[in-house]
């Protein structure tokens, strides 16, 4: 009689903990999809890393047209903080689900220039630059114009992921942009 009884209880507790930890697992997996889903924080085809949700875009551009593209999902074209978030963007090419043969891409526009002082390269939200990847020998204002600043593709395997200056008045076909990671609940993430 005893022995029937404990033993269903021993039952009825081991069901009791195993749908315990099925609800555990349910709400640390929701909690964790919450957290890191390019889906739910960032939106569709936005990426997140650290903090940002990040696009590429291939669309043919100036500078000033990418910006304002950037700027109309309150983004800007991306600044580059340190060697981490330049190795991301480099992932980003083929991250990026609705790129076109990103092996065949050349540059990307990134969110740094000199218009405003030759030789005094400034990022899109005013940070002055302080990690840079340039291409050896860049930035060289080489015609004079070379006033924006692109990342180079994976279609130059030798420099991919290094920078170059280029005439301001070049369309590109491929650019970044870079918005900071909002919530759920709409509050942005401090940095
Ligand atoms: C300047 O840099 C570009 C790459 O951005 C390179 O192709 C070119 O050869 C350089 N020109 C000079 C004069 O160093
Ligand atoms: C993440 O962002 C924070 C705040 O902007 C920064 O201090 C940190 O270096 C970044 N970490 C990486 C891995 O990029
Ligand atoms: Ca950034
Ligand atoms: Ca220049």
């Amino acid at each position: 009689m005893l022995v029937s009884f404990l033993s269903a209880l021993r039952h009825i507790c081991s069901n009791m903990y195993r749908s315990f930890k099925m609800v555990l697992i349910l709400v640390l997996n929701m909690s964790l999809v919450d957290g890191i889903s390019p889906a739910v924080g960032c939106g569709y085809l936005w990426y997140e890393f650290n903090g940002s949700c990040y696009r590429m875009y291939q669309r043919s551009n100036t500078f000033e047209e990418a910006r304002s593209f950037c700027q109309n999902d309150g983004a800007d074209l991306v600044v580059i903080a340190n060697e981490e978030e330049n190795q991301f963007l480099k992932e980003l090419f083929y991250l990026q689900e609705d790129l076109q043969s990103p092996e065949t891409i050349w540059h990307a526009f990134i969110g740094l220039t000199d218009m405003a002082k030759e030789g005094t390269h400034v990022w899109v939200d005013g940070t002055p630059l302080s990690y840079s990847n340039w291409v050896a020998g860049d930035p060289n204002d080489s015609d004079g114009t070379n006033d924006i600043v692109e990342i180079v593709g994976p279609y130059i395997p030798s420099n991919y992921g290094r920078w170059v200056d280029s005439s301001t008045i070049k369309t590109s076909e491929t650019y970044i942009c870079e918005r900071k990671y909002r919530q759920k609940t709409g509050i942005t993430v401090s940095e």
